[in-house]
């Protein structure tokens, strides 16, 4: 907008020329400028306090009184033209910083980072890679079976008979059984025994293998839940005898739970091995001497935790996968792995593993 000279009076002239073409000059410098805080000054320099209009405001002073309000008038149109050339330069400014940023990359680098929660591994993953490392120092190779087995691997090679309660609808899910032949019957593994079948029936001794994964039971307690994770050793080879299992063992006992960990061998029953054997490490969270363990929940005062079944493993099942018992023995252990971690860790309810309370898992 231009000033109207036709209303105010000649007698006001250094004003009014002070005044003519302040607006496109204002315009011209702010369409130079390049980020609001040199807008900004711009407009102090102009407007603010000690700005160019403020000065020429001063020069109301000798305006006679008659022209005061038409060159006051005058004055105020410019001041707002002015401030609506500031506002329009300043979204101006801001729309093409704007379209620069959207047509520029993706990211906007100068932008502080958000943190990310980060994710780490499961206990029970930690526990299994944990024991798995052990035994591949101590020589062991890997080995990996499926968990929807054969029947014939699962049981009827590892000498269940087939009346045993193992095999009972209430303590294995069956896949596959209307109608299949008895030796294309499969289940959901109950126990990683059956990797052992598989390995011996593909390959010859001497093999030392180890094997990790899931297995599935009717279970569910606090102790016990229906998928679980169990790690299977065996040994077979000339002379291996059960001296050389107990070496074994306790070196990854004393491994897993510190050298002073004793352990100790209760006989027990498996068919596939003979004889069999469960393997106790002295409990980890009581003692005798600072008098904790007669009131030790985990251990219930028995100062002995039950980690693993073991034994010599049966001629039967050598026969079973093609191996000559009498030109060869073996062992084999299999153990739990939320067992594990639950002792590790102090968890009293299985069932808190597998719940997925991020409250829970991130004390790992
Ligand atoms: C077995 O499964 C044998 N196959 C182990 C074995 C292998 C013995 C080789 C001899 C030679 P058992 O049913 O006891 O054994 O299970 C082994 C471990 O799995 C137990 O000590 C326990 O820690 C764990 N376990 C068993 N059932 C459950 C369950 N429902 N939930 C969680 N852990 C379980």
């Amino acid at each position: 907008m231009r000033l109207d000279k036709a209303h105010v009076s000649p007698s006001s002239p250094s004003v009014l020329a002070q005044l003519e073409g302040i607006q496109d000059r204002f315009r011209t410098a702010l369409s130079g400028l390049d980020s609001e805080l040199a807008l900004r000054t711009a407009r102090a320099e102009l407007l603010g306090k000690k700005g160019e209009l403020t000065a020429i405001l001063r020069g109301m002073a000798q305006v006679p009184p008659d022209q005061k309000k038409q060159v006051g008038e005058a004055v105020n149109r410019v001041r707002e033209e002015l401030e609506a050339i500031f506002e329009a330069a300043l979204v101006d400014l801001k729309r093409k910083q704007r379209a620069a940023e959207l047509a520029g990359p993706p990211f906007d680098l100068s932008m502080p980072g958000r943190p990310i929660p980060r994710g780490h591994r499961h206990p029970v993953s930690l526990v299994m890679d944990e024991v798995l490392d052990i035994f591949r120092s101590l020589g062991f190779e890997i080995a990996w079976g499926p968990e929807v087995e054969l029947e014939v691997n699962n049981f009827e090679k590892l000498a269940f008979p087939p009346d045993h309660p193992a095999t009972d609808m209430q303590d294995t899910f069956w896949v596959d059984v209307a109608g299949a032949p008895a030796k294309w019957r499969t289940l959901l593994r109950t126990h990683t025994s059956s990797v052992q079948v598989r390995e011996m029936s593909d390959h010859g001794p001497p093999l030392a293998l180890v094997s990790g994964g899931a297995v599935y039971r009717r279970d569910d307690d606090v102790t016990h839940s229906p998928m679980f994770h169990q790690i299977e050793g065996f040994y077979v080879a000339r002379d291996v005898s059960f001296a050389e299992l107990k070496g074994v063992l306790t070196a990854f006992t004393q491994r897993l739970y510190g050298e002073s960990t004793p352990i100790r061998f209760r006989p027990s029953y498996f068919p596939f091995v003979e004889p069999g054997a469960e393997a106790d490490v002295g409990c980890v969270f009581c003692s005798e001497e600072d008098g904790t363990r007669a009131a030790c929940r985990v251990c219930k005062g028995t100062g002995w935790l039950e980690v693993l079944g073991c034994g010599m493993i049966h001629p039967s099942v050598l026969t079973a996968t093609g191996i000559d018992p009498e030109w060869y023995s073996g062992f084999a252990f299999g153990l739990g792995v939320e067992r594990i971690a639950m002792l590790r860790y102090g968890i009293p309810d299985i069932r808190v593993l597998f719940e997925n309370d991020p409250r829970f898992l991130a004390q790992f």
